[in-house]
């Protein structure tokens, strides 16, 4: 998800990380709240907090949980974590957008591929089509991947396209890893059709390194501290991990 998430938070997001409860703000829901440590790091990188913060990521007392919450950090909109729910959260602020008159500002809500297995999101999908909430855009990390293992084998999802389409949604699909693509697509869902919007991102698990790439035990599981260094080198980073703690413990 990295790739399309940083396009959306550097340069399609409309927010001022200063000021997190902006009344006209555009708003994010990181419906697959499991991911909240990307989320993080593009908080940190647009200044919402110090990124040596980062380190403290789910460690007892940090902002920083494991599934994102608004309790705890400006910035966050809604908590999240049960999968399936942050659709219709986000499905619900974009009618209100609506019902106040400000149809400019856009509800952007993140989910995983497995996570569309969730019946409450055909729920939202439906309703999202039915009051045209064309100001309301759906990025699917289609990995085809999930806890349990390929999304195909745990609980088929194609045809997908055909599905958001019979809902009444403009599907868009795109290399979740190709920048021009990438930007591409949010500019056209930006336009206001009368329909809402899905990005169906097509991605790679670990996108980046090649020894690791799309394995999902690799969903949830912490690499050792020898792990990442080689995640980094094949990232093209010259840093080890100890070097990379020590510069994100300096950044202030
Ligand atoms: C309602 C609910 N059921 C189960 C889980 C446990 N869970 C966390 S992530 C995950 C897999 C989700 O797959 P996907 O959305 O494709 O995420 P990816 O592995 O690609 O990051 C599951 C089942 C959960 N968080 N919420
Ligand atoms: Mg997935």
């Amino acid at each position: 998800m990295a790739d399309y998430m940083t396009a959306l938070f550097f340069k399609y997001l409309n927010i001022k990380p200063h000021k997190p409860n902006w009344e006209d703000r555009d708003r994010f829901v990181l419906s697959n709240g499991h991911a909240s440590a990307l989320q993080y790091a593009l908080m940190a990188g647009r200044g919402y907090f110090p990124r040596a913060e980062l380190l403290t990521f789910r460690a007892t007392n940090s902002r920083l949980l494991g599934h994102p919450s608004s309790v705890m950090l400006p910035g966050i909109e809604i908590s999240t974590g049960s999968l399936g729910q942050g659709l219709s959260v986000a499905q619900g602020m974009a009618m209100g957008c609506k019902l106040a008159g400000k149809n400019e500002l856009t509800v952007y809500c993140s989910c995983g591929d497995g996570e569309l297995q969730e019946g409450s999101i055909w729920e939202a999908v439906m309703s999202a089509s039915h009051y045209k909430l064309d100001n309301l855009i759906l990025m699917v990390d289609a990995n085809n991947a999930q806890i349990d293992g390929y999304v195909e084998d745990v609980m088929r999802l194609e045809p997908l396209v055909d599905k958001f389409k019979s809902f009444g949604w403009q599907t868009i699909e795109a290399d979740g890893h190709h920048m021009q693509s990438i930007c591409e697509s949010f500019e056209l869902a930006q336009i206001r059709t009368g329909k809402p919007t899905v990005l169906l991102f097509k991605t790679t698990m670990m996108k980046g390194c090649p020894t690791y790439e799309n394995i999902p035990g690799w969903h949830g599981r912490p690499p050792t501290p020898e792990e990442c260094s080689g995640m980094l080198k094949e990232l093209g980073f010259d840093e080890t991990y100890e070097e990379a703690r020590k510069t994100l413990a300096e950044d202030c």
